[in-house]
């Protein structure tokens, strides 16, 4: 059944809905209050003794290694001796029913020697708390291209972090097996890290542990690494115990717990000549962490590939640092740190274009990226859209122009702004070795199909594209193919489903899972019929043609015959990218397969006595190459568009001084609902495209959409700019109603300063 019917009808089943096995307990968490400082002692007597308790699990519990880091092992699963963020998980209560293991998780306590926590990253910076080490991507000469510059700006920027609010929380349910094996049923986007994460605890070998993921209710990034301290807790529970354990966590405990999108700050150096090229630009990235590596420095990577955004710019010095902070660890967010990276060059571009007095988007138009260019990074631009659908907006953009400038003329107390965003984004997994997928594709005799791959759906549309390219493949009605649940003992050491890559990596493997089935049934079919040529046959809607002409044969006989004849109807594809490489320590290479591109037109109307907003109309222009299914693409623009509007505008995640969330709920953490979307979306793709890296020329859809919100921004900015007199205003996002206010009113300081954004000293490191 298609997973949409599934959903509509409320029977999609997730992680946590299977009916619960026989003796089944249930777990919750108990974490640091504090966010840095020493553990003196635990007291875990009195939950021990509450009503349903079976068991409080703490470090010393753990039979392997206590340490789930990705890619450094620097994170505990539990804290030992000190705890680094508030939130940081301490023990476990496991109960005979949920709100057991909550009630009695409340009577822990944990006596903690509190230190001042780190919140600001440019602090951990300069005291030396970095995270692997420091990056720097270089091209041409900046220094002495900034000599030749007319016009040089600089300027700070800062960006928010993000909260993934997928509507499933991180949850997971394991199940003891004979032989002191596992069966783990966690919400991940990366079976195989929960894999080998729950064996490294447990100190089993990987192959005892069996990882089974159906769905998930959104993941955005949030489940890529996040989804495995929950799981591994649970089968830590399961494994002691041996009876089934399951641990959901509740809204405010994921909100509290779990890492977000990195907050960044940023120093950046623009050169451009009198006429608006751009020829210099240099920035410095000061990654807001988090207390754990994570996938941290993975995020600081795509920062410093997108750091040029949309734009070809001659001579470049990018600096990032991955800073170790006392917040949660900071993790995947749709995006992937490119988003911070895009977010600069076009606060850049904005004060050029305000420093010359010349149109922000005649600016971006003049130095969009077009075939050929070269970036920081050495690959060369192909098959470029870009400049393509920029023109296809043109006409818009005019229109625009003249009506804001009428709305303008004709209010006083509101103001329309308009913005462009082109988006840039490099597809592939930026560590190479990713970049490989299996599937296994089985044929019944009835001529049912099964194909079960490395990918995960999380709601973005991934069985429903996998199926449909079977179906192409085969040439049978896809109603003959499901598309099975993604399992560790079916694929292994299988990449985690992100980097929008999922579609393109695993329908790839099951296309050449495909090509050998079609291979062994052809050769039988030349056989039956009696020609040499078996290339001449072509299954189309399940008949089966030779140079076109139908034969006596369909599917259902071609299968019965195959099995017959004794033919292998299973076949195994594998897949890797082909042509991609990165040298790190030249900070060379040519790390993604191809490129996504777009271009976006904001509208947005700010009143000015409140200092409230709304988007009024988002057009976009898209190249998906030769979209696979258009109705799923474009329900991934428009969710993809509604998170980056959200991240750049309401969305604010408050911290106080120790590190503590102040924002750890729905009434406080404000995310974008449908009337904060634009009145007017029209979302177009473009025509005439064709990807040949990805299956049946289409292109990768779920991250590059999100920047397309970072044009809100600016949007907003305008119309700020034509409602007051100073036009100073900073660069400081989200850009939430309230500092809207605060900056048309405020006329000494067109600053701000809050506990976790202070004000970065302009020194250069
Ligand atoms: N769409 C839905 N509905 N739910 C999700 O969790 N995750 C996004 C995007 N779209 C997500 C989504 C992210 S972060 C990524 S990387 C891609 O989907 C992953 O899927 P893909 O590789 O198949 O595009
Ligand atoms: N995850 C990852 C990602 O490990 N590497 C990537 O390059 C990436 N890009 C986007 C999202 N997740
Ligand atoms: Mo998406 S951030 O690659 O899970």
């Amino acid at each position: 059944m298609e997973d949409t019917f599934l959903y509509v009808r409320g029977e999609a089943q997730y992680a946590d809905d299977f009916r619960p096995p026989k003796g089944m307990l249930y777990a919750a968490v108990f974490a640091s209050p504090v966010a840095r400082g020493e553990i003196l002692s635990l007291e875990t007597t009195k939950a021990k003794n509450a009503p349903g308790v079976v068991e409080v699990l703490c470090a010393n519990d753990i039979p392997g290694e206590n340490q789930i880091g990705p890619i450094f092992p620097d994170e505990p699963l539990l804290a030992e001796k000190t705890v680094h963020y508030q939130g940081q998980p301490l023990a476990l209560v496991i109960a005979q029913t949920p709100q057991q293991a909550q009630q009695a998780r409340d009577l822990i306590s944990a006596e903690i020697q509190a230190q001042r926590p780190i919140v600001d990253p440019k602090e951990a910076f300069e005291k030396g708390e970095i995270i692997g080490s420091t990056r720097t991507f270089e091209m041409g000469n900046v220094q002495k291209a900034f000599e030749e510059c007319d016009i040089v700006v600089e300027g700070t920027a800062q960006v928010g972090g993000q909260e993934h609010l997928y509507l499933e929380t991180q949850r997971c349910r394991a199940i003891p097996l004979e032989s002191g094996n596992l069966l783990v049923r966690s919400s991940t986007q990366s079976p195989y890290a929960v894999q080998k994460a729950v064996a490294r605890i447990l100190n089993l070998a990987q192959h005892q542990v069996e990882v089974e993921v159906l769905r998930l209710g959104g993941g955005f990034g949030g489940k890529e690494d996040q989804a495995t301290p929950w799981a591994c807790l649970a089968a830590l529970g399961a494994w002691k115990l041996q009876q089934p354990v399951e641990l959901v966590l509740h809204r405010l405990d994921d909100m509290k717990m779990t890492g977000k999108r990195h907050p960044y700050i940023s120093e950046f150096k623009l050169g451009l000549n009198k006429n608006g090229k751009i020829l210099a630009y240099e920035v410095q990235h000061f990654q807001n962490a988090g207390a754990f590596a994570d996938l941290s420095s993975a995020v600081l990577e795509r920062t410093l590939f997108h750091s040029t955004g949309a734009y070809f710019i001659p001579n470049v010095r990018i600096f990032a640092a991955s800073c170790r902070t006392n917040l949660p660890p900071n993790t995947a967010f749709r995006g992937f740190g490119g988003p911070q990276g895009m977010f600069v060059i076009e606060c850049a571009i904005a004060k050029a274009a305000e420093t010359m007095g010349k149109p922000r988007a005649e600016l971006q138009a003049q130095n969009l990226l077009q075939e050929g260019d070269l970036f920081p990074y050495g690959q060369r631009l192909e098959r470029a859209n870009l400049r393509t659908c920029w023109q296809k907006l043109q006409t818009k953009i005019l229109q625009k122009q003249e009506k804001i400038q009428n709305f303008n003329q004709t209010h006083r107390l509101e103001k329309k702004g308009y913005a462009l965003m082109p988006v840039c984004f490099g597809i592939s997994f930026t560590s190479t070795f990713l970049n490989q997928a299996s599937s296994l594709v089985h044929i019944y005799t009835d001529g049912s199909v099964s194909i079960s791959t490395g990918g995960v759906e999380m709601g973005q549309g991934f069985r429903a594209k996998i199926r449909h390219i079977a179906s192409q493949a085969l040439g049978i009605s896809p109603k003959r193919i499901q598309i099975l649940s993604t399992n560790t003992t079916r694929i292994a050491n299988m990449s985690p489903s992100a980097a929008s890559a999922t579609t393109d990596l695993n329908g790839n493997a099951t296309l050449l899972a495909i090509q050998q089935l079609l291979h062994t049934l052809k050769t039988l079919l030349a056989k039956e019929i009696g020609t040499d040529d078996p290339q001449a046959f072509t299954i189309q809607e399940e008949k089966i043609y030779y140079k076109g002409s139908q034969t006596a044969w369909n599917w259902e006989r071609l299968i019965q015959n195959a099995y017959l004849q004794r033919k292998p109807l299973s076949a195994y594809g594998y897949y890797t990218t082909p042509h991609i490489w990165f040298d790190k320590s030249a900070e060379k290479g040519r790390p993604f397969a191809y490129h996504a591109f777009g271009v976006a037109l904001i509208e947005a109307k700010v009143d000015l006595l409140r200092g409230r907003y709304t988007i009024e109309t988002v057009d976009i222009v898209h190249d998906l190459g030769r979209p696979l299914l258009p109705i799923i693409d474009q329900g991934q623009v428009e969710g993809a568009l509604a998170q980056g509007l959200g991240w750049m505008t309401v969305e604010e995640l408050k911290y106080d001084n120790n590190g503590r969330l102040l924002s750890s709920n729905l009434a406080t953490y404000k995310a974008p609902d449908l009337h904060f979307m634009p009145k007017e979306l029209h979302v177009e793709f473009l025509e005439d495209s064709y990807n040949p890296s990805a299956p049946y020329g289409s292109k990768a859809v779920g991250e590059p959409p999100l920047m397309y919100g970072i044009g809100a921004f600016f949007a907003i900015r305008e119309a700020m700019k034509a409602g007051a007199s100073t036009k100073n205003f900073n660069f400081i996002a989200p850009l939430t109603p309230e500092r809207v206010l605060t900056q048309l009113y405020s006329t000494t300081s067109k600053k701000e300063s809050t506990p976790l954004q202070p004000q970065a000293t302009g020194k250069k490191s």
